[in-house]
C-alpha cells in the first residue's frame, strides 16, 4: 500500500483528493498549519482516517520532517495562498508559499526519498492576458496578479527538479474548479451563497466586481481524478485540465438564479449594470467596484485533450449539475443558520 502526503489538505481540491486517496487504499498523511483554534476544515468528516502533521510551506524544516514520518510515494503540493485578490494586498506571503514553498517541498523529497513523486498545483492564471485561444500546454505565459507569477515560479521550479534531478514532477495546468466545499470569498461560492440568502430573505443584493470576466469552471471532484493519474504513468508530464467551456461571471449568477426559480435579467453598463428580479422588479444584482482588480484576467478558455488521451481522463459533472449542487447544499446551509438563529 502506498503513503501519500497533501499538502493543503483541508482546502477544497485536499479534500477531495484525501477521500480519493482513501478508496483506493492509500495511507493518506495531510499538513495542517499550526492555528489558535485547531480547524479541519474541509476534511473534519474523515479527520480520522487521516494522519495530520502540522507544517508551513515556508518553514523547510518542517517540510522535511513531513516527509520524514510520512515516508510518502507521492506528494501531492495543494498548499497556497490561493485567492487572487488577496495576492495583491500579501504579495511577499504569497511568493513566500506559493512560489519559494515549491522549492522547499522539493528539497525535502529530495533529501528524504528522491523517487517519491510530485504533484505541484499549477493553475490557469499563469495564461492571465492570454496568447491563444483556447490554452493548452503549448501556450505562452502571461501571468497578471502577484498569485499568477508565483505559480509560474512554482510551474517551472517544478520542470527544473525533473529535468535537473531526474525527479518524478508533474505540474497540473488546472482551470477553474469550485464546488461545495469552495470558500466564500470565490466568485462562483460567493453567488450561490448569495442566491440562498436572497431566496431565503435574509439578503436583498449580490454585489459583485466584473460580471464579464469569463472563467472556464469545472467541479473539484473530477479535476483530483487527473491529479492522481498524473502520478500514476511511466513518464512525468504536464498537463492542462479544463472543461473546453467558457461563461461570464454574469452567466453563472443568472443560472444559479435559475436554480432557486428566479428569473434575473441584466440591464445597464459598466458600474451602473443591474440585475432585476422580472417576477417583483426588485435589483438583486449591482456592481461594486470594490471588487474590481487591479489587473483582471478576461478570458479563460482550456483545452484537455492531452489529459483526456494520454491519461484517460474525463469530466463526469456538468456546469449545471455543478451549480446545481452548490445552490442546493447552500440553501440547505443557510437554512440550518436561519433555524439556530431562531432558536438562540
Ligand atoms: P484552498 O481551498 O484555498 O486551499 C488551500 C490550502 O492551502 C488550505 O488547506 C490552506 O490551509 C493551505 N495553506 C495555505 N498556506 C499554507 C502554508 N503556508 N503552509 C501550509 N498550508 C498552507 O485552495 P483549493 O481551491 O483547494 O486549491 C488547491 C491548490 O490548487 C492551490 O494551490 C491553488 O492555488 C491551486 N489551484 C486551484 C484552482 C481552483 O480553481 N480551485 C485552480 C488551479 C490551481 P489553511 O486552511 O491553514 O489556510
Ligand atoms: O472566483 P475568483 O476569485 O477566481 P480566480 O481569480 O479565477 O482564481 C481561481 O481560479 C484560478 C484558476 O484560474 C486559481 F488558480 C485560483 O487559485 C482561484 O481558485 O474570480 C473569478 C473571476 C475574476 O475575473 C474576478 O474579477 O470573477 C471575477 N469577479 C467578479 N466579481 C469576482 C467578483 N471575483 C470574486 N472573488 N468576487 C467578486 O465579487
Amino acid at each position: 500500500m502506498k503513503n501519500a502526503l497533501i499538502t493543503g489538505i483541508n482546502g477544497q481540491d485536499g479534500s477531495y483528493l484525501a477521500e480519493l486517496l482513501l478508496s483506493k487504499g492509500y495511507t493518506v498523511y495531510g499538513i495542517l498549519r499550526r492555528k489558535s483554534v485547531v480547524d479541519y476544515g474541509n476534511v473534519a468528516h474523515i479527520k480520522d482516517k487521516i494522519k495530520f502533521i502540522y507544517a508551513d510551506m515556508t518553514d523547510v524544516v518542517s517540510l522535511i520532517n513531513a516527509m520524514r514520518i510520512s515516508q510518502a510515494d507521492e506528494v501531492y503540493n495543494l498548499a497556497a495562498q490561493s485567492f487572487v485578490a488577496t495576492s495583491w494586498e500579501q504579495p511577499i506571503a504569497t511568493t513566500e508559499i506559493d512560489a519559494v514553498g515549491v522549492t522547499n517541498m522539493l528539497e525535502a523529497i529530495r533529501l528524504i526519498n528522491p523517487k517519491c513523486r510530485f504533484y505541484q498545483a499549477s493553475t490557469s492564471e499563469m495564461f492571465g492576458k492570454v496568447q491563444a485561444i483556447p490554452q493548452d500546454e503549448n501556450t505562452p505565459f502571461y501571468p497578471r496578479s502577484p498569485y499568477g507569477v508565483s505559480k509560474l515560479y512554482g510551474y517551472w521550479i517544478t520542470k527544473n527538479y525533473r529535468e535537473s534531478f531526474g525527479l518524478y514532477t508533474c505540474n497540473g495546468i488546472l482551470f477553474n474548479h469550485e464546488g461545495e466545499r469552495r470558500g466564500k470569498e470565490f466568485v462562483t461560492r460567493k453567488i450561490t451563497d448569495t442566491v440562498a440568502r436572497i431566496k431565503l430573505g435574509c439578503q436583498d443584493c449580490l454585489e459583485l466586481g466584473n460580471l464579464n470576466a469569463k472563467r472556464d469552471w469545472g467541479h473539484s471532484k473530477d479535476y483530483v481524478r487527473a491529479m492522481y493519474l498524473m502520478l500514476q504513468q511511466d513518464e512525468p508530464d504536464d498537463y492542462v485540465v479544463a472543461t473546453g467551456e467558457t461563461r461570464t461571471v454574469r452567466d453563472f449568477a443568472k443560472i444559479a438564479f435559475e436554480k432557486v426559480g428566479m428569473n434575473v435579467e441584466f440591464s445597464g453598463e459598466g458600474v451602473d449594470e443591474i440585475g432585476t428580479d422580472t417576477a417583483t422588479g426588485k435589483v438583486v444584482v449591482k456592481v461594486n467596484p470594490d471588487f474590481f482588480r487591479p489587473a483582471e484576467v478576461e478570458l479563460l478558455i482550456g483545452n484537455p485533450k492531452k489529459a483526456e488521451e494520454k491519461l484517460g481522463w474525463k469530466r463526469e459533472i456538468s456546469f449545471d449539475q455543478m451549480v446545481e449542487r452548490m445552490v442546493s447544499t447552500d440553501l440547505a446551509l443557510v437554512s440550518r443558520e436561519i433555524k439556530l438563529a431562531g432558536s438562540l
